[in-house]
C-alpha cells in the first residue's frame, strides 16, 4: 500500500465501497487484480480505432479527459446519459440511450420484439437484421451508445424479472445472439453497450446482493456470452448493480481488470449502470471508464464520485496518468471503431418531454430551444418486426391438425391479452401495468409503441376477409360470457399472459421478479372455462418466460398451444401469419418449461435483513435444461422444443477432424502502459475559468480550489505500468484466438418429409464427459429452410472452446480426457443421432 493524497469524497467512497464484506462471516471475497490493463488495439478494426483514439487523446488536457468519462447528471441533458464535451476540439457530448427493444423516451421509433423472442427464432440472419435496424434507429436520433444488448441476467432464475431482455439461459445461444446483435448494431454506426456485467440474476436486492460464484462456473456459463460480445467487437460493457463475491461489480478489479480487460482482451470502455458506482479513485483503478448518470453523490464537493473529484484524484496522482489516459482512449477507440466520426448526427429528441420546444437542460429547466424534431426513424422496420414476431412463435402443441387455420365459419377470441389497451399502448409509464395484450415487459427495456396491432384487431381483420363470424370476449373474469362464446364457435382462441420487469416498481406484488410462475389475471380459470365447453380450444401465451401449464398441455380439448413471448408492435399480425399458415412456425423455446416452480431448483432470494444478502450460485452450471437433465425431471416442454406444420428427418451424422494441431496457450507480454498528452498537472490549470457560466446542477471537471489534500490507501500495484504477462487464455478480443479454431466439422442430412415448406432448427449438443458435467450442452444450431421433400446437408463447427472445460489450475481451457459424444436433434431431449469423438 502506498499513501496518496485524496479528497474527502474519495475517502468516503473507498470506505463505503470496500468495507461491507467484513460484516459477513466467511463470505467469499473477490481477488484483487491490478494494474488495470491498458487498451492496445487488436484485429477487426481495433488497431485503426486505437491509433486514431491515441492521436485524439494526445491533444487533450486532464480536464477534457475527465469530461469524457463523467456523466453530467441525471436528466441534465437530452439523453438517458450524457457525458461532458470537448468544445475546443469540436467533440460534442456523447449520448447514451436505453434500450434493447428500441429508442426509449421518444416518438416515431419502432418497438421491436424482446431479446427472448430474437433468441426463439434461432436465426442468426434475423437476429443480425434486428441489430442493424435497432442501430439505424438510434443512429438517426443522434445516439452514440445503445444501452444493450443484454446477456446478464442470463436467466438462472426462471422468475428473474429481466430475463426477457436477454437471449435465454443457454450461454451458447446467448453468445451467438449477442454477437449478431452487436455486429448488426455497430455496423449501423452506433456503439453497443452489452450489459449487465455480471451475475445480476435477480431484481430483489440488486443494489446490494452478493452473487457468489466459483471460477469454473463463471467461465463456462455467465462469462461465456460476454466473451462472444467482446469477440464481436463490442465497444462498451455496462457493469451491474450487484456485488460479485462481496465487491460491487463496478469496482471489482477481478471481474473488470482481470476477466474482462485482461483475459477477454476487451478494448472498449466500461460504463456503470445508473448509480452502480460506489467509489471514486478505487472504481477507476478497478477498471471503470465512464460513470453514469454522473451525479447522485450528495453532500460531496462535486456531487459526483468523478467530475472534479476525478480531476483531483488524477492531479494528486492517486490515479496514475496511464490509467486516466486509458479511460479516454477506450471511449474514443469505441467511437472510431463504429465510425461515429462520420455517422454522428445532432441529437434530435429530448428524453424528458415530447414538447417540440423546451429546456435542453431538463434538470435545471434552462436552455430553451427546439428539442424535439420528431424525426421518423422507423424506416421499413415494421416488416422485419412482423417477421421476427412470427418466426419467434413457438408452437408447443398441435393435435389433429388444429393449426393452421383455414377459412372458418366462426371464431371466438377470448381474453384481455388479445385486446387493445383502451387508453393506448403507451398508457402506462415504462409499461408498468398489464392491461390489454402483452407485447413488452416493464422497466428501462421499453420504448414507446408507434402503434400496437393487438391480436383481436388482426384476427377480426382476417375474419372479415374470410366472412368468418367473429366473437370477441374482452374480459378474463366473466367466465359465463367466455363459456357462451366458446360453446357457440367451432374454434376458440384463449389469450393469457405473465409479465415481469425491472425492480424499481412493483406490479401486483411482483417486484420486477415474478412472485410465481403461473398465469396472471385468472388465466388458468379462463382456459379451464373455455376448454370445458369447446373441444377445439387454442391457447396463446404472451409471457416473459416459462409458465406452469402442464394441465393445459394435457387437456384433451386444448388442441394447440402457442408461445408468442413479447413480440413488439406487430404482435397481432405476426400471430395471424402463424395461425393461418402464412408463416410455418420455426421457433424453439429458448428456456425449459417445468411442471412446478420447484423444478428448476432455484428460488428467488426475497427475504433478507442483511445489507449484503449472500446468494451462492451453488448449482454451478446446472441451470435450466442442464438441471432438469441431471435431476431427471420431466418438463412440460424441454429447451429447444418447437413444432412445425411439416416434419423433418435426420440422417447421416459425420464427424471430420480438421487436424488443426494442439491448442497453444497465449504467451508473451504486453507493451508498457502508455500515456498521451495532458501533461499539465498544476491544479491552478484545473480551476474554473473566469466568466464560465455553469448550467445549474450540472457536473463539470473543474476543481474548486488548489488544496487537494486528504489521505487514503491506494493499491500499490494499480500504479504499475510496466509490461504485463499475457494470460494463457487471453491475448485477443474474446480470448486466445486458438480457442476459436475449428477442431471438428459435423454434418447431418435433414429432409423435409412433410407436405409444406418449413424451417427446421437442427441443434448440436455435446456431452463433455465427467461425473459433474451436464448431460449435454448446446454447441451448435442452424436454421434450415426446406421445401417439401427437399434435403440439405448441414454443417456444424466444434471449436477448441466448445470441447473444453475451464481448468482452474492452469487458468485456461482444457479438453478433458473423458469420452465425448456429439448429438444432433430437434431439441435438448430429442437427440436423434449421436457419435463418439476421440479427444
Ligand atoms: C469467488 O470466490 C470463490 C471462493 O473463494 C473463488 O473460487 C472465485 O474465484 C471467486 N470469484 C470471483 C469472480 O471473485
Ligand atoms: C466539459 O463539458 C461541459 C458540458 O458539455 C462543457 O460545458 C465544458 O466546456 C467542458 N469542459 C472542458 C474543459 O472542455
Ligand atoms: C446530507 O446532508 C443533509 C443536510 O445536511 C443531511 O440531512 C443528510 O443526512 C446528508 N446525507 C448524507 C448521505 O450524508
Ligand atoms: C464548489 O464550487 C461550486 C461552484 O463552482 C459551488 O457551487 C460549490 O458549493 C463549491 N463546493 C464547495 C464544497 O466549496
Ligand atoms: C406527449 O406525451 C403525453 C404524455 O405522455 C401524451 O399524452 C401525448 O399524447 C404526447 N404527445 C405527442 C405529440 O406525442
Ligand atoms: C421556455 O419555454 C417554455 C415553453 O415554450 C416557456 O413556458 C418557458 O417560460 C420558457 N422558459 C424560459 C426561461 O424562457
Ligand atoms: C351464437 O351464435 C349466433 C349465430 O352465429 C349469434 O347470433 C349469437 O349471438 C351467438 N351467441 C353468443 C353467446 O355468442
Ligand atoms: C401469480 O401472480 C399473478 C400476478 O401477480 C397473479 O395474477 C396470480 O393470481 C398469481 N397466482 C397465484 C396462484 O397466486
Ligand atoms: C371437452 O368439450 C366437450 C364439449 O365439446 C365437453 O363435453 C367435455 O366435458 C370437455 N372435456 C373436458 C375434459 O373438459
Ligand atoms: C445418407 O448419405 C448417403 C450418401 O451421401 C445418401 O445417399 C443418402 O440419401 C443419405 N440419407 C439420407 C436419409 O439423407
Ligand atoms: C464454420 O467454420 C467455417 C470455417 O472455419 C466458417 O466459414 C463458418 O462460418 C463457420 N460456421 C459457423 C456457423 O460458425
Ligand atoms: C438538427 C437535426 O435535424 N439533426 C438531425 C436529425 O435527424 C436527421 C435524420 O437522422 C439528421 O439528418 C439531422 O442532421
Amino acid at each position: 500500500m502506498k499513501i496518496y493524497v485524496l479528497p474527502l469524497t474519495l475517502v468516503l467512497g473507498l470506505l463505503i465501497g470496500s468495507n461491507d464484506a467484513s460484516s459477513v462471516n466467511s463470505a467469499p471475497t473477490a481477488p484483487e487484480f491490478y494494474p488495470s490493463p491498458w487498451s492496445a488495439g487488436g484485429p477487426d478494426g481495433w488497431d485503426d480505432a486505437y491509433k486514431r483514439a491515441h492521436e485524439f487523446v494526445s491533444k487533450l488536457t486532464v480536464l477534457e479527459k475527465v469530461n469524457l468519462t463523467t456523466g453530467t447528471g441525471n436528466q441534465a441533458d437530452l439523453c438517458t446519459g450524457n457525458t461532458g464535451s470537448i468544445p475546443r476540439l469540436g467533440l460534442r457530448k456523447l449520448c447514451l440511450q436505453d434500450g434493447p427493444v428500441g429508442v426509449r423516451y421518444t416518438d416515431l421509433n419502432s418497438a421491436f420484439p424482446a431479446g427472448i423472442n430474437a433468441a426463439a427464432t434461432w436465426s442468426r440472419a434475423l437476429i443480425r437484421k434486428r441489430g442493424e435496424a435497432l442501430g439505424a434507429e438510434f443512429r438517426d436520433k443522434g445516439v452514440d451508445v445503445l444501452l444493450g444488448p443484454v446477456v446478464g441476467p442470463l436467466g438462472r432464475d426462471p422468475a428473474g424479472g429481466r430475463n426477457f431482455e436477454s437471449f435465454g439461459p443457454d450461454p451458447m445461444l446467448a453468445g451467438v445472439a449477442v454477437a449478431q446483435t452487436v455486429e448488426g448494431t455497430q455496423s449501423a454506426g452506433v456503439i453497443a453497450s452489452v450489459k449487465h456485467y455480471i451475475l445480476n440474476e435477480q431484481e430483489h436486492f440488486r443494489g446490494g446482493i452478493s452473487s457468489n460464484i466459483d471460477d469454473k462456473t463463471m467461465h463456462e456459463l455467465y462469462l461465456w456470452p460476454f466473451a462472444d460480445a467482446v469477440r464481436a467487437g463490442v465497444g462498451s460493457v455496462m457493469c451491474s448493480y450487484n456485488k460479485i463475491n462481496n465487491t460491487y461489480a463496478c469496482e471489482n478489479s477481478y471481474v473488470l481488470n482481470h476477466l474482462l480487460k485482461n483475459e477477454l482482451g476487451f478494448q472498449g470502455f466500461v460504463v456503470s449502470d445508473w448509480g452502480a458506482q460506489h467509489s471514486g479513485a478505487l472504481s477507476a483503478l478497478a477498471g471503470l471508464d465512464m460513470t453514469m448518470p454522473g451525479d447522485g453523490v450528495r453532500n460531496s464537493t462535486y456531487g459526483s464520485y468523478w467530475g472534479g473529484a476525478l480531476t483531483e484524484a488524477v492531479l494528486s496522482l492517486a490515479i496514475p496518468p496511464f490509467r486516466m489516459d486509458d479511460m479516454a482512449v477506450r471511449i474514443m477507440a469505441a467511437f472510431y471503431k463504429v465510425g461515429r466520426d462520420t455517422k454522428q448526427v445532432d441529437i434530435n429528441y429530448s428524453s424528458w418531454t415530447n414538447e417540440t420546444v423546451g429546456p435542453q437542460y431538463w434538470h435545471s429547466k434552462t436552455g430553451n430551444t427546439t428539442i424535439n424534431k420528431h424525426v421518423d426513424v422507423q424506416g421499413d422496420h415494421a416488416g422485419l418486426i412482423r417477421e421476427i414476431g412470427a418466426k419467434s412463435i413457438v408452437l408447443l402443441k398441435n393435435i389433429g391438425n388444429a393449426l393452421p387455420l383455414t377459412r372458418l365459419a366462426n371464431i371466438a377470441i377470448i381474453g384481455e391479452d388479445a385486446q387493445d389497451n383502451p387508453n393506448g399502448p403507451n398508457a402506462c409509464v415504462d409499461r408498468i401495468c398489464n392491461i390489454g395484450t402483452l407485447a413488452m415487459g416493464w422497466g428501462s427495456a421499453t420504448a414507446e409503441f408507434p402503434y400496437l396491432v393487438s391480436p383481436a384487431n388482426a384476427l377480426e381483420k382476417q375474419a372479415s376477409a374470410d366472412d368468418t363470424v367473429f366473437t370477441n370476449v374482452e374480459n378474463n373474469w366473466d367466465l359465463g360470457a367466455a363459456r357462451a362464446a366458446a360453446s357457440n364457435s367451432s374454434t376458440a382462441i384463449v389469450f393469457v399472459n405473465a409479465n415481469s420487469g425491472e425492480g424499481y416498481q412493483t406490479l401486483d406484488g411482483n417486484f420486477g421478479d415474478r412472485k410465481n410462475l403461473t398465469l396472471w389475471n385468472g388465466g388458468d380459470e379462463l382456459i379451464a372455462a373455455v376448454a370445458s365447453v369447446n373441444p377445439n380450444t387454442i391457447v396463446v401465451i404472451h409471457s416473459v418466460g416459462p409458465v406452469l401449464i402442464d394441465h393445459v398441455k394435457t387437456h384433451p380439448n386444448v388442441t394447440a398451444i402457442l408461445w408468442a413471448g413479447l413480440p413488439g408492435q406487430e404482435s397481432g399480425n405476426s400471430l395471424v401469419d402463424v395461425l393461418y399458415g402464412k408463416v410455418n412456425p420455426q421457433g424453439k423455446t429458448p428456456f425449459t418449461w417445468g411442471k412446478a416452480a420447484g423444478d428448476w431448483g432455484i428460488t428467488t432470494l426475497i427475504n433478507s435483513s442483511t445489507p449484503t444478502p449472500q446468494q451462492d450460485f451453488a448449482e454451478g452450471s446446472l441451470i435450466d435444461y442442464r438441471y432438469f437433465d441431471r435431476e431427471d425431471i420431466e418438463p412440460s416442454f424441454e429447451f429447444g422444443f418447437g413444432l412445425s406444420y411439416t416434419n423433418f428427418s435426420y440422417a447421416n451424422l459425420t464427424i471430420q477432424s480438421q487436424d488443426v494441431g494442439p491448442y497453444k496457450p497465449a504467451s508473451g507480454s504486453t507493451s508498457a502502459g502508455p500515456t498521451f498528452g495532458g501533461t499539465n498537472y498544476d491544479p491552478v490549470s484545473a480551476l474554473l475559468p473566469e466568466g464560465f457560466e455553469k448550467v445549474p446542477g450540472m457536473i463539470y471537471p473543474w476543481i474548486n480550489d488548489t488544496d487537494i489534500s486528504d489521505e487514503t490507501d491506494i493499491p500499490y500495484a494499480a500504479h504499475n505500468r510496466s509490461a504485463q504477462p499475457i494470460l494463457p487464455a487471453g491475448g485477443s478480443p474474446g480470448g486466445n484466438p486458438e480457442l476459436y479454431k475449428v477442431v471438428y466439422v459435423i454434418t447431418v442430412d435433414i429432409t423435409n418429409t412433410g407436405e409444406v415448406a418449413g424451417t427446421e432448427i437442427p441443434q448440436l449438443y455435446l456431452s463433455l464427459g465427467g461425473p459433474a458435467e451436464p448431460k449435454v450442452v448446446l454447441r451448435g444450431f442452424d436454421d434450415v429452410e426446406l421445401q417439401a421433400g427437399e434435403k440439405r446437408t448441414v454443417a456444424f463447427n466444434l471449436t477448441y472452446r466448445d470441447l473444453s472445460n475451464w481448468d482452474t489450475e492452469s487458468q485456461d481451457w482444457k479438453v478433458t480426457s473423458y469420452p465425448k459424444t456429439v448429438y444432433v436433434g430437434a431439441s435438448s431431449r430429442d437427440l436423434r443421432l449421436h457419435a463418439g469423438i476421440e479427444s
